[in-house]
């Protein structure tokens, strides 16, 4: 069932392949798979993505997000050691924010944004985390490790940079309260459900420059049943495409991740609404102006 042919790059099918200096998404798929907690298949979720991602219209309702040019990287293997996984991983992001491009990380756990907060640290950017999420991640240790996929918040908050959550429904006490003790940002599923998003939506004092962490099972598990740990009363696609569009407008978006998918095998509606989401993302983000060209000094408060 393991699929050895090499992955497509995103959407080759309808660009073809370019030189990565003529693209502005650099697509970094990374198979990483070591600290899930109840459904597994996170490792194949990058490479189904990808495979998904030959179907779709390059048109996304307003434009062609395409013509910015998609590089894909090839695909980082997580079965190694995690610690030199992320590493490799940041020096990907580094390199990528440094050629001007916009990372976008294809999970894998949801871990892989560790990798990503490392990158923008080394760069010294002072970027706000959105996190779009069913969970809280905001564990210290899950399971004996602090780099479990329920602990990625707590790391982003670790390495200094403001948090903002997004959809969240499932988090246990104590992140109840270490949540109201720091006072995050957020905006729940439930308040959601209630109001509706708000406009702005990010509060006016978060960070000019942002970092877009999505997992997946923010959606409700009706629109996105493949993801390990699934969680009733999640956000509808529109309601996503809208939060995404909201966080970033009048910002700067410096990359984001979408994380978690698990495909279920014979059943590929989930692969391909990942890959939509992909796709839209970068589109909403360069119609809103969020994106590049970066400045010269990679310098964002
Ligand atoms: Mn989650």
């Amino acid at each position: 069932m393991e699929n050895h042919s090499p992955n497509p790059w995103f959407l080759e099918s309808e660009l073809g392949r370019r030189a990565p200096q003529d693209c502005l998404f650099h697509v970094i798929p990374v198979a990483l798979e070591q600290s899930v907690s109840y459904g597994t298949g996170t490792a194949r979720g990058p490479g189904a993505i990808l495979r998904a991602s030959q179907q779709l219209e390059t048109y996304d309702g307003y434009g062609v997000p395409g013509e910015q040019g998609i590089f894909t990287q090839a695909l980082l293997d997580g079965r190694g050691s995690l610690d030199e996984t992320l590493h490799t991983l940041s020096a990907a992001v580094v390199r990528t924010i440094q050629l001007r491009k916009v990372p976008v990380i294809l999970g894998g756990e949801h871990t892989v944004a560790v990798g990503a907060f490392h990158a923008l640290r080394e760069l010294g950017l002072r970027a706000g985390i959105v996190q779009f999420d069913a969970h809280a991640d905001l564990r210290d240790r899950y399971a004996d490790s602090p780099l479990s996929h329920a602990c990625i918040a707590r790391r982003a908050l670790d390495l200094g940079f403001p948090l903002f959550q997004i959809g969240v429904r499932s988090l246990s006490p104590e992140e109840a309260v270490f949540r109201e003790a720091r006072g995050i940002g957020r905006l729940d599923a439930a308040a959601i459900a209630a109001q509706g998003l708000p406009d702005p939506l990010l509060p006016a004092d978060f960070p000019e420059t942002l970092y877009l962490s999505i997992d997946l099972d923010v959606l409700d598990p009706a629109a996105m049943p493949a993801t390990g740990t699934p969680e009733p009363g999640g956000l509808g696609w529109y309601q996503l495409m809208e939060a995404i569009a909201r966080a970033a407008a009048g910002r700067r978006v410096i990359g984001f991740d979408v994380v978690e998918l698990a495909p279920i095998p014979g059943f590929h509606a989930p692969d391909f609404t990942a890959a939509r989401l992909v796709y839209n993302t970068m589109g909403i983000l360069w119609r809103a102006g969020s994106l590049g060209p970066f400045d010269g000094k990679l310098r964002a408060r």
